[in-house]
Parts: C-alpha cells; structure tokens; sequence
C-alpha cells in the first residue's frame, strides 16, 4: 500500500535551488515543532530520511530475528495451550517485520534492499536476540523483560513525528503489550510451581536481566544519534530515561514474583525515587553488537537458510501475481 507512491517520492527536494532548501527546512522543522506527522511524500531533509531508514529497518530485522529464540521452544512448550500461544506470539513478532519493512519502504528502499544487508550480515538488529533460550523459564522471561523492555521503548514511538512508523507502532504496541502479559504470566506460574520450577526462573533472570537493561542502547553519553533524533522527534525519551523507566517498573514486578533481580549495587534511592542499578558491562553490548555474542553466528545463518528455502515460494508468488495481471490486462 505504502509503495505505490515511491514513483514521486522526494522529487520535489531533487533539484531544489539552495535559497528554496531553506524553506523546505523551515517548513519542515515548524511542522515537527507543531507535533504534526511527516508524511512519506512530503519534503525531508535527506539525514531526517537515513535515520528513519536506519532505525525502521534494524527495527524490522530485530522482529524478524526475535523470532527465533521463542521458535526454538514451540516443538517444546510444556502443553497445548502454551504451544498456542507462543506459536500466536512468534507469527506476531513476523507480522511487526512485515509492518515495519512497509514503513522503511515509505522512505524509498525496497524491502529486497534491507534483507540483503541483514543477511550479508551488515545491517543490526537488537542485541537481546543472540542470546541463547535454553530452558522453557527462558520463554517467560523474554515475554517479561524484553518484550517489556520493547513497549518501553516503542509506545514513545507512537508519537514519533514520521507518520508511517507511528501507526505501525500503535498496532505493534498492543500485541507487545499481550505478549509481555504472557511472559510475566509464564513466569508466575514458575515462580509458584516446585522449588526446581522456581530455580528455572530465577536462572532465567539472572541471563537475560542484563542483556534486557542493555537493549536500550548505549548511554546518553556515547550515544551518537540520540540528540538529533530528539530534535526530529523520532525518539521522544533518551536510552538512559527509557532504561531507568524499564528498571523503575520491572524491579517492583521480580519482587511480586520472589525472584532476585541478579544486581547486587541494585537500590532504592529515595531522593530520587528511582533504583539505581550497578555498572553496566558495556563490553559485553560492544561484543554483541559486532557479531561475537553467543548466537550472531547461529542467528544469520538460520536466516539465511530460511531465506533460501524460502526461494521457491517467492518465486511461486510473484509467477502469480504477474499471470493475474497478464489476465487483468487481457
Ligand atoms: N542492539 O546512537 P544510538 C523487540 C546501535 S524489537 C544492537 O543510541 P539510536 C520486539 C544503534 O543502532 C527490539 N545495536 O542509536 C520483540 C547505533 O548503530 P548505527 C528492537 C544497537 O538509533 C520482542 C549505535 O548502536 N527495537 O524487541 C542497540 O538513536 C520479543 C548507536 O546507538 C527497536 O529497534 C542494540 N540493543 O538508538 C521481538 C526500537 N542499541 O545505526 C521478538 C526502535 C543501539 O549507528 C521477541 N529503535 N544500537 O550503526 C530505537 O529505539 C533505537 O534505534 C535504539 C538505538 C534505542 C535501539
């Protein structure tokens, strides 16, 4: 739907004489004062466009690779009901790529394009999603804490100034919403089950507290993007506030469930009214983010190979489409 205008997209900016480029900049960053949302064939300034691009597409891919960890486990969800609902929930993180490589389409790359550099290995996703899910605690966990993590970081989205990617993100929002309920509830049942059921989650969070705290990017101060993105109203919080906002919310929810969360410099600061947490091992991040986490290697490769036995349906259903026109033609 959103391609269909990608013939005239940005023409208008193409040829601008300098004095009008001005304009078109004045233009445009009163309209991201007034909270009022950049449509797709309106002007933009060309790095208004690569940011967009760069963080829809890495955003698209994260939900892409995000399924695979919890598709590791649906052969092996403990009973029918949850093998339902983890299947609902993968097929969900699948319709978020799909959704969000349309919005990066908006802004004048083909979905073709993004895939390449993800499977050439040159485009990033989220760290959190190469790191391994070895026990079924592990499915709980990423429902709690990165899909919490997630919504943390995406309602703000919602009001980001570029409008396809703010409706993308309404929809996308409440599904992360319903699957982090299925988390937290994966993990209740855990925390009150037998003392071995409760070891599982409390293992679980001490692997992916951690990697979850780290999702939201470097800090403030090593953040290359973050000021300009603010400015442009694409993102409206910082890594730090939505990172402390995470642990403000999530600390209180491991205590409900009797699990420690595993940070032993973790406090309530009362002057602040916030936890303050211990010092974040950003090498780790820097590991991950480089492609020498636990499962870079086994994540890529499992796209690439899907991508390639998926081949033949591509193939069927673009001979499809192309008979259908050839008949509509006819
Ligand atoms: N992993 O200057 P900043 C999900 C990169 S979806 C890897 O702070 P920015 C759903 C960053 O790209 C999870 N790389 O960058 C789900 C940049 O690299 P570049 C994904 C990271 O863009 C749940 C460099 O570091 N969500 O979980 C990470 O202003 C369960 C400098 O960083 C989104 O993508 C990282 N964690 O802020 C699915 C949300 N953090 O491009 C399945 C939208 C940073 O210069 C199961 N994205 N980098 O080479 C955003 O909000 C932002 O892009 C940030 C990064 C906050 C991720």
């Amino acid at each position: 739907m959103y391609t269909q205008g990608l013939d005239s997209l940005g023409k208008d900016c193409l040829h601008t004489p300098a004095e009008d480029a001005a304009a078109l900049t004045a233009r445009f960053d009163a309209k991201v004062e007034r909270d009022e949302k950049i449509e797709p064939k309106e002007w933009m300034p060309d790095a208004y466009r690569r940011t967009l691009v760069r963080q829809i597409s890495q955003h698209a891919h994260s939900e892409i690779v995000g399924m695979l960890p919890e598709g590791n486990w649906i052969t092996r969800a403990p009973t029918l009901r949850r093998k339902a609902v983890l299947i609902a929930k993968v097929q969900d993180e699948g319709g978020h790529g799909m959704y969000l490589y349309s919005a990066a389409e908006t802004l004048g790359v083909s979905r073709e394009e993004l895939v390449a550099q993800l499977l050439a290995g040159t485009a990033k996703y989220s760290s959190i999603f190469n790191y391994p899910t070895l026990t079924w605690a592990d499915i709980g966990a990423i429902g709690w804490l990165v899909d919490g993590a997630a919504i943390m970081n995406q309602i703000p989205i919602c009001r980001c100034s570029y409008g396809p990617y703010a409706r993308a993100m309404v929809r996308i929002c409440r599904e992360e919403s319903f699957h982090q309920r299925q988390g937290f509830e994966i993990m209740m049942t855990l925390a009150r089950g037998t003392s071995a059921q409760r070891a599982m989650a409390q293992d679980a969070l001490n692997r992916w507290w951690w990697p979850s705290v780290m999702m939201f990017g470097p800090s403030d101060a090593q953040s290359q993007h973050t000021a300009q993105s603010m400015r442009w109203k694409i993102k409206r919080f910082t890594n730090d506030e939505l990172r402390q906002h995470f642990i403000d919310v999530t600390v209180p929810q491991a205590d409900f469930l009797k699990l420690t969360v595993p940070d032993p410099d973790l406090r309530w600061d009362e002057a602040t009214q916030h936890y303050r947490c211990g010092e974040i091992d950003w090498s780790e991040f820097d590991r991950v983010v480089k492609g020498h986490g636990p499962c870079n290697r086994e994540r890529l490769e499992a796209r690439r190979s899907a991508h390639e036995e998926g081949r033949w349906v591509r193939e069927a259903a673009s001979a499809y489409a192309a008979k259908r026109r050839t008949l509509a033609a006819a």
